[in-house]
């Protein structure tokens, strides 16, 4: 499904601030295409050597010029200054508290997304290398108390609509990228880092979870898949993991 700007579906609350970012760069971008292409054909027509024997070095002079090359420069300030400054420095300053949004950590590996709820605790139980096997893929401790009850799946993220969700990402060996693109989230999971990425998903649906990054031979195949619900359908979800059924 793609909006009228080609791009995919807007299912989170800061994707339309992200689309017109785009929007006005690109109609930016198509002016500078358009004027500096039309200015070069000129040029061309202009300064050809059979009106010019002899080669000016000196360069353009003349206020226009100097004017529209400022122009652009204050057009470029006021796209960095008053959108994506201000749009990034909401992303990377204004994390909800954890007691508010609903946590999850994301373990990326060659080739799968490995998801972790922490179950009605709230606790995460803890993770030790040494015991991730075929059936314990993010090593989860279950001597832990705080591990009884946390629920973990490979490649299904079910999150509720209209509440924030802080992901923690991890990964296990190489560097991969969560892509949520109908979310605009993208962030590189990086082995030995805990990055947090956190957004608002406000569209009930199915969605998937891409690897933005080229991870190795079976990087096309690490897909995941998100499901957005209501509030009540995800607890459901939740609960029904817990009693190990998967619906
Ligand atoms: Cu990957």
């Amino acid at each position: 499904m793609l909006n009228n700007l080609g791009m995919p579906v807007q299912a989170s609350t800061h994707a339309a601030e992200l689309d017109h970012m785009s929007l006005i760069v690109h109609w930016l971008m198509l002016v500078l295409f358009v004027g500096w292409g039309l200015f070069f054909i000129y040029v061309l027509f202009r300064y050809r050597k059979g009106a010019n024997p002899r080669a000016s070095y000196a360069g353009a002079k003349g206020k226009i010029s100097k004017g529209l090359e400022v122009g652009i420069v204050i057009a470029e300030i006021i796209l960095l200054f008053f959108y994506a400054i201000p749009a990034w420095a909401v992303r990377v300053k204004a994390f909800p508290a954890e007691n508010q949004a609903v946590v999850v950590h994301v373990v990326a590996e060659q080739f799968a997304w490995n998801i972790h709820y922490p179950g009605t605790d709230g606790k995460f139980g803890r993770t030790k290398p040494e015991l991730v096997a075929a059936d314990n893929p993010i090593g989860l401790d279950k001597s832990d108390p705080d591990a009884k009850d946390d629920i973990t799946t490979i490649n299904q993220l079910n999150i509720p609509v209209d509440r924030p969700i802080l992901v923690h990402l991890s990964s296990k060996d190489v560097i991969h990228s969560f892509g949520l693109f109908e979310m605009r989230v993208k962030q590189d999971a990086v082995p030995g880092l805990n990055i947090p990425v956190w957004f608002i998903p406000n569209r009930v649906g199915e969605y998937e979870i891409a690897c933005s990054q080229l991870c190795g031979l079976g990087h096309f195949r690490m897909r995941g898949f998100v499901n957005v619900q209501s509030q009540s359908d995800f607890e459901k979800w939740l609960a029904d993991q817990a009693k190990g059924t998967t619906p």
